[in-house]
């Protein structure tokens, strides 16, 4: 038998900035200082959030919340290298990723309290609504990409999702989509290791997410999900090509998930410490600081200012969240339909007259 081979494939992986917080210069994206504070100021903040969320539902001020803490650099170093003008399609990890895209804090809060009105975005953001149902958002964003590459706009759609979700149909039909019609989308699966409780090992027999990109004819690269530089460095690649009309990428961000699956989860039933511990030592957060330090760009003074402005920021967020005024009940029958028919007309008059 004679082998004839097709393609021989390797996946590209990407880390700039190690655990001990050290660089490799040649791969350094271009960031200037001030870019790296504001790198560093929003990881804070997206922290900060998620902590005060995890409070809120614990004291019965929120029905439930998920956390990303572990995915900051993740969601922060993607949603960075888009322009204000550009689409995400958030799922409902995506806190950090919507805190980067000015996304307001207390909307959020709104949303996870059970209020669907947080999910009203700005009328000058560009951001979809938080996706609930697993992986139902990637076939939607190759969509939006779709739309601005017949109106000839420059803009790019960047869409979220777990490893979980790389198993459904959505996943593969959005970057079938994708590849064909050659769209400006970025496809971002935040690896944190596991579906609630199944783990990566579990729901793909392939080694990585980036090589299914293969398959559809798309550029892929994994990239240390812990490292903001290398998450920055390679989306920032993937937007100017998506830009360029050079078509969409997948980018696996490899990473772990620090907290439960949700409030109403306990991971300690499914997870080992030892592993825990492990991933800690990987911390975004931890090994930006150790390099900032080394890089005279943080002192004790600096981090002790950031972390007391987002505390009182994050703090007037939950005022506001706290304080939003409670909705009407004719909203049960006013948003139904474009317009109301007869039914919803006498529905309403009765709600209106009490
Ligand atoms: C269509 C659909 N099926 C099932 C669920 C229940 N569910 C919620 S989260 C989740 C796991 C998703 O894991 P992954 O995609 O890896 O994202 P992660 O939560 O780890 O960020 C499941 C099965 C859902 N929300 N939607």
């Amino acid at each position: 038998m004679v082998k004839k081979v097709i393609k021989n494939f390797e996946i590209e992986y990407l880390q700039v900035l190690d655990e001990s917080g050290k660089i490799d210069e040649k791969l350094m994206p271009k960031l200037t200082d001030k870019q790296i504070k504001e790198l560093y100021e929003l990881m804070i903040l997206a922290r900060t959030f998620d902590d005060k969320g995890f409070n809120l539902q614990r004291q019965g001020r929120m029905g439930s919340f998920l956390q990303f803490k572990g995915q900051e650099a993740s969601q922060v170093g993607t949603a960075y290298a888009l322009e204000d003008k550009d689409w995400m399609f958030p799922m409902y990890r995506s806190g950090a990723a919507l805190i980067a895209r000015k996304y307001p804090i207390h909307m959020i809060y709104l949303y996870y309290g059970g209020d669907e009105r947080g999910l009203k975005c700005p009328n000058d953001q560009n951001n979809f609504p938080i996706s609930i149902p697993v992986g139902t958002q990637i076939s939607h964003a190759p969509g939006c990409a779709w739309a601005s590459k017949l109106k000839k706009e420059k803009d790019v759609t960047m869409v979220y999702f777990g490893d979980g979700a790389s198993s459904k149909a959505d996943f593969h039909e959005g970057m079938n989509f994708a590849g064909v019609f050659q769209l400006p989308c970025i496809f971002v699966c935040e690896n944190n290791q596991y579906a609630i409780s199944v783990p990566r090992k579990k729901q793909t027999h392939a080694e990585t997410i980036a090589q299914k990109a293969i398959a559809y004819g798309i550029r892929s690269i994994q990239v240390d999900g812990n490292d903001v530089f290398a998450v920055y460095k390679a989306t920032k690649e993937a937007v100017d090509n998506a830009r360029a009309g050079k078509g969409p990428t997948l980018i696996e961000t490899f990473t772990y998930r620090q907290a439960d699956h949700s409030t109403s989860d306990d991971a300690k039933r499914y997870r080992t410490d030892k592993e825990m511990q492990e991933w800690l030592k990987k911390d975004p957060i931890l090994r930006l600081e150790k390099y900032m330090k080394a890089k005279k760009l943080l002192d004790d003074k600096y981090k002790k200012e950031v972390a007391n402005k987002t505390k009182e920021q994050v703090e007037k967020e939950v005022e506001k969240y706290e304080n939003f005024p409670a909705p009407s009940p004719e909203d049960i029958v006013k948003y139904t339909f474009a317009e109301m028919n007869q039914d919803l007309k006498e529905q309403f008059e009765e709600i209106k007259n009490g």
